[in-house]
């Protein structure tokens, strides 16, 4: 009689209730729209997309849960009922006593950066993302990035790469002075890095470092059940913690947050400005009227509001994570199988592959990482996105390109969405590309818009 294996494998913590098509192209066709979209995926039409990996921001399948609450939206300009249940969530799940609802993350972004940027002053943060630097920015603000050194390294497997340098940190300080410093922020898990953790003991030592200087500590919590995840498989002393209480630990060391909804909470709209601090809050919730709309409703629909109430209760499900970065974990490794240089270690939404390294005939003006995302759409129908010099943009002292020591292709997955089927099919067409990188050239920007160049450049083939 032979014995049984023990169950090594994992699957998903759901099934499929709902299908959407895809369109199957061919490579003339897909030469044809990368070229009319100016080699730029942010301009491809969707639905010339086989397998769509461009962000995981806005394109999660909700749950049959989530959908029947679409259903008992209160529509109500004012008071709805969806806003206090939204809001009994916001504190229940990120410990903050005050909440104003937004239509997406920027917004919320947008308002704090009017409220607490003092003009001339520094933000520091674990890494720059493209709006938060931006809002700081048109804010009047300066963002110094104080992200450790390991982060700039695709190769080094430090657990944390997301943890701020606390020396570099504290040196800032004392050569500007606190009074010259707005906020310090940290995300988590960091985006531009490959999706990169904070470790709560690192977070622990910036809290105590800024409550010694009087600075406040905001948190871009657009990710943050990731990085909880990630603290209770790599952290000492959190492997018995749910991520749920993870999570309230961590909100507990920032004054406020923000979060962009769409990634986390599995929606495909909404944000969320959240704080301890009444009297920013009381400016946030008088400045939403301004811009989004009343602040119980913020730019959404009550059923929107429903949709991520209800979505805050599912993103803390252990097996709903586990089995999120569990497919990010396959696709990092099936990639390994071809030898393709990725960021290393995988990240929590993306896989990030190193386009320097992927093609190091081209330098940084050749734009390696935008010429690699169109490369393998026009492969396949696969679509990822630049992460490097494009996305850096453009230093607004000197006028120059800023160039970034990651220069990578994102993989971006959407929650609830693709199959393993689909992550082989995004392998295979990447290893056909490594085959094929010696013939690839690079490509010339022809257009560029002044504010967040990566939407909306536009390049030609050399
Ligand atoms: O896209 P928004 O406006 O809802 O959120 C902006 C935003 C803020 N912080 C972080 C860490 C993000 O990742 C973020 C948006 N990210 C996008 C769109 C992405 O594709 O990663």
């Amino acid at each position: 009689m032979s014995k049984l294996p023990k169950q090594k494998s994992w699957a998903e913590p759901y099934k499929i209730k709902m299908v959407e098509p895809i369109k199957m192209t061919t490579r003339p066709y897909r030469e044809k729209a990368a070229k009319e979209a100016g080699y730029n995926t942010f301009l491809l039409k969707s639905e010339d997309v086989y397998i769509d990996l461009l962000t995981d921001s806005g394109t999660n399948a909700m749950s049959d849960y989530q959908w029947a609450g679409m259903m008992l939206g209160d529509e109500a300009y004012a008071g709805s009922k969806n806003f206090y249940y939204l809001w009994d969530n916001v504190k229940k799940y990120y410990g903050m006593p005050y909440f104003v609802p937004t239509h997406q993350g920027r917004a919320a972004e947008h308002m704090i950066s009017k409220i607490l940027v003092k003009p001339d002053s520094i933000i520091p943060g674990n890494m720059y993302f493209t709006t938060t630097r931006e809002h700081i920015e048109l804010a009047g603000g300066k963002f110094v990035d104080v992200i450790i050194d390991e982060a700039h390294d695709p190769q080094n497997t430090h657990p944390f790469k997301g943890n701020i340098n606390v020396n570099k940190l504290e040196a800032l300080i004392k050569k500007e002075g606190a009074k010259n410093f707005s906020y310090v922020f940290m995300a988590g898990p960091v985006n531009m890095a490959g999706g990169q953790p904070f470790s709560l003991k690192n977070l622990k030592e910036v809290s105590s470092l800024l409550k010694k200087y009087g600075i406040p500590l905001w948190l871009d919590a657009t990710r943050a059940t990731e990085n909880a995840y990630f603290i209770k498989i790599r952290e000492k002393g959190y492997e018995k913690k749910s991520i749920e209480q993870i999570l309230v630990e961590i909100c507990s060391y920032f004054d406020g947050l923000w979060v962009s909804a769409k990634k986390d909470l599995m929606v495909n709209i909404g944000g969320i400005l959240a704080t301890r601090n009444k009297k920013v809050y009381e400016e946030a919730r008088n400045m939403v009227v301004v811009y989004e709309g009343l602040h119980t409703y913020g730019g959404l629909a009550g059923r929107d509001m429903e949709a991520m109430a209800r979505g805050l209760e599912e993103m803390v499900h252990f097996d709903n994570i586990k089995a999120r970065i569990g497919q990010v974990e396959y696709c990092g490794k099936q990639l390994e199988k071809y030898n393709i240089p990725i960021v290393y270690p995988f990240g929590g939404h993306a896989i990030f592959v190193d386009a320097k390294k992927f093609l190091p005939h081209l330098s940084q003006d050749l734009f390696p990482a935008q010429t690699l995302a169109s490369e393998i759409y026009i492969d396949s129908g696969v679509r990822g996105m630049e992460r490097g010099v494009v996305s850096a943009g453009r230093d607004h002292a000197t006028g120059k390109h800023r160039y970034p020591k990651l220069e990578l292709v994102r993989l971006t997955f959407p929650r609830r969405v693709y199959t393993q089927a689909h992550i082989d099919v995004t392998v295979e067409s990447i290893a056909q590309v490594y085959d094929d990188r010696k013939k690839i050239k690079g490509l010339k920007m022809v257009y560029e818009p002044k504010h967040l160049r990566f939407f909306q450049a536009r390049f030609k083939k050399l």
